[in-house]
């Protein structure tokens, strides 16, 4: 298995599922700045020329939070049964993450980081909408290590590099529960092999 990937991108997910799950796979490197994500040979796997990008003998897979959940779901680890509440739960932290907080995440990242306009109308407005996303996060981390009652799941993959990307911004301000759920994932061996180069 195959897995295109550009460093410090979303493309950490898979790759910190995988090592999670101790599972061998090929790491292949693009380096976007050269145009690597562009070339005919990536647009024919990935049409918007982005990574991740899943190889396997059953085809092509992209969308971060899809891979994660397709190779939990192969290897039978990291995510609870098909049909039980927590895998509903599952489903919900895994959504939340990319619709309530990701979006915004990205709107800021783009102000602040990108533009240097950290004070601009869209950077407060995101900066508001990413408070009140963390928040929810907060309340739920507030007597648990992670998100979903049976343990670290594909769900805290996706969640915790959401909001490991707004604490990392500066965007998380009194979610004293998510700053701790950050620095847990930061500490886990599998995580730090994933971001380590
Ligand atoms: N929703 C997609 C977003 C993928 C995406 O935006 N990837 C960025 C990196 S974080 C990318 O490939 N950028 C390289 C480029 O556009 O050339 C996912 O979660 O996989």
């Amino acid at each position: 298995m195959k897995l295109y990937y550009v460093p410090k991108t979303r493309s950490n997910r898979p790759r910190w599922l995988l090592e999670e799950l101790g599972v061998p796979y090929e790491l292949i490197r693009l380096d976007a700045t050269k145009g690597d994500t562009h070339t005919a040979a990536h647009l024919a796997r990935h049409p918007l020329g982005h990574v991740p990008v899943l190889e396997t003998n059953d085809g092509l897979l992209f969308e971060s939070a899809a891979i994660v959940l397709q190779l939990a779901d192969l290897h039978g680890k990291l995510i609870p049964a098909v049909g039980t509440h927590e895998r509903g739960l599952v489903y919900q932290w895994l959504f939340f993450a990319m619709t309530e907080l990701e979006p915004q995440c990205t709107i800021f990242f783009r102000e602040k980081v990108v533009a240097k306009t950290p004070g601009s109308e869209a950077a407060l407005k995101a900066k508001e909408k990413i408070g009140e996303a963390v928040r929810v996060l907060d309340a739920q981390l507030a007597n648990r290590e992670w998100l979903v009652p049976s343990g670290f799941s594909a769900a805290d993959i996706v969640v915790g590099s959401v909001a490991w990307w707004a604490n990392r911004m500066g965007a998380v301000e009194n979610a004293p529960n998510v700053v701790a759920y950050v620095e847990r994932i930061a500490k886990r061996p599998a995580y730090q092999r994933a971001v380590a180069d």
